[in-house]
């Protein structure tokens, strides 16, 4: 299908290098291009084609384009530029690898936050009935996945810039979760990054559409669909659904066919708790019951074995009555206010490298902090902000002091009570990645 195609790889991160070595194995005449000279340069020594289209013009048939790179907002890349005005279609790896693989199934989830956990879930679940692979924006890039048959499915979590670059992907089921404010200069304010998380639906033309209805722009988009006479499913942990799937109480029901079925109580899987992971979970509920018919029973017998994602809200281990949670996922405060909503009694672990408004926004969750342990570079911003709201708090510099001091404290007090390291902060001051700020955590915790 690509032999003899000329395609220039732009951008030389997981995308590109995953794209470049599977276009130039089938054939492809591949040349690439990054704007960091070192992975040029790296990209030279590993006998790639280093092409400056814009100093060396070419025809191509296609730039395969890395999702993280700004196109149009907020300001035209001059690649963009140059391949709007040749004609030349930008489009990514996921693009390709639905090219190639007509006969699978894809299942296509996106929304501002959830799509991992609910990606691995859906993957977790589907398993247990038929073979499947996950990638995508959850990190595995889409053409280092297997290749698969008739009757199997790809789960592919797909950010807003990865729907904006497969135009031939078809999907067997689209899953919107929630839409909040993110990434907004890149798609040149709200409008448009609505505009594009939408375009899960247009990759699905008579396939099943799964929408949560909990946050303002995903609910009219329900409305849109249901108008342009769609299998749609809504979801909702705020509301009963009259014919869709919800969460009440902790309770998991389905009433899509009418009549309202209970399914199991949530309650029951520790690795699920919280309002965010039962949004997770009615929307995989809701497609896999829908999409394939498997059983209500079934289908919630698989979600208790999800062991969780790491790094988000992760149980690493429970000493006594006091449970230490890995939450370094957690790089602002909206994602911190998941975890501060879910646990109770909390002996919390949070500092790195600030964002923009510190810990404003998380003032309500203050009475769960029983204490408060702050590192990083954030230190003394958080340690006064949180002695201004009454919160108990050591300044404890470095996660390792921290999370000893957390540990005796915790031990020591005569309720269930959880260890959480949430930073609300990126990890750059101490850590390489939020990866290693939470494997470390969970190192350190396993050797308690
Ligand atoms: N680059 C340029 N010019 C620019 C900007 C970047 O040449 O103007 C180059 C960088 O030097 C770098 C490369 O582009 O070498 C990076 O490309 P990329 O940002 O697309 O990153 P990848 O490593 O290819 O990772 C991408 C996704 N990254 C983004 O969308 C930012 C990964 O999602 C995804 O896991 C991976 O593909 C595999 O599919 C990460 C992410 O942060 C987790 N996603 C965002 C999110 O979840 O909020 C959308």
């Amino acid at each position: 299908m690509f032999a003899g195609k000329k395609i220039h790889v732009v951008g030389l991160g997981k995308t590109g290098l995953s794209a470049a070595r599977f276009l130039q194995h089938h054939g492809a005449q591949v040349s690439v291009w990054d704007d960091k000279e070192n992975l040029r340069d790296e990209a030279y020594k590993n006998n790639f084609i280093v092409h400056d289209v814009l100093n060396g013009p070419a025809a191509f048939d296609f730039f395969l384009w890395s999702p993280g790179i700004p196109h149009t907002y907020p300001k035209p890349h001059p690649l963009a530029v140059y391949a709007k005005a040749h004609n030349i279609p930008l489009i990514c790896d996921v693009d390709i690898l639905a090219q190639i693989q007509k006969n699978a199934d894809f299942i296509g989830i996106t929304g501002t936050n959830g799509k991992s956990t609910t990606t691995a879930l859906m993957a977790h679940c589907l398993q247990q009935f038929r073979r499947c692979e996950m990638g995508g924006n959850i990190g595995v890039p889409a053409l280092d996945l297997p290749l698969l048959s008739r009757g199997e499915t790809y789960v592919l979590e797909l950010s807003s810039y990865q729907l904006e670059l497969t135009p031939h992907i078809s999907l067997s089921a689209s899953v919107l979760l929630n839409i909040t404010p993110d990434h907004l200069p890149r798609h040149g304010g709200m409008d448009g990054y609505i505009v594009a998380k939408e375009k899960i639906f247009d990759k699905n033309k008579n396939g099943l559409s799964v929408v949560g209805i909990d946050t303002s722009s995903t609910a009219q988009i329900y409305e849109r669909l249901k108008k342009s006479n769609r299998h749609v499913i809504p979801f909702s942990t705020q509301h009963e659904v009259a014919q869709g799937v919800f969460v009440k109480n902790g309770i998991l029901y389905d009433s899509s066919e009418g009549i309202v079925q209970h399914v199991g109580d949530l309650r029951e899987i520790p690795t699920l708790s919280g309002q965010h992971n039962h949004e997770n979970v009615a929307a995989v509920y809701a497609t896999l019951r829908r999409l394939y018919a498997y059983e209500s029973d079934a289908i919630f017998n698989a979600m208790k074995s999800f062991a969780g994602l790491p790094h988000r809200q992760y149980q690493v281990r429970k000493i006594n009555r006091v449970t230490y949670i890995n939450d370094s996922k957690a790089t602002n405060t909206d994602a911190t206010a998941k975890a501060l909503a879910t646990f109770d009694n909390i002996f919390w672990i949070c500092g790195g490298q600030m964002k923009d408004g510190g810990l404003n926004g998380l003032e309500s969750f203050m009475p769960k902090i029983h204490r408060a342990y702050t590192i990083g570079e954030a230190q003394e911003n958080f340690t006064q902000w949180l002695s201004e709201k009454n919160v108990n708090v050591t300044a404890c510099g470095t996660l390792d002091k921290a999370l000893k001091k957390a540990h005796q404290d915790a031990q020591g007090f005569s309720q269930d009570a959880v260890v959480l390291l949430s930073p609300a902060c990126a990890s750059w001051d101490q850590f390489l990645s939020f990866e290693d700020r939470g494997d470390q955590f969970a190192h350190m915790v396993k050797e308690l």
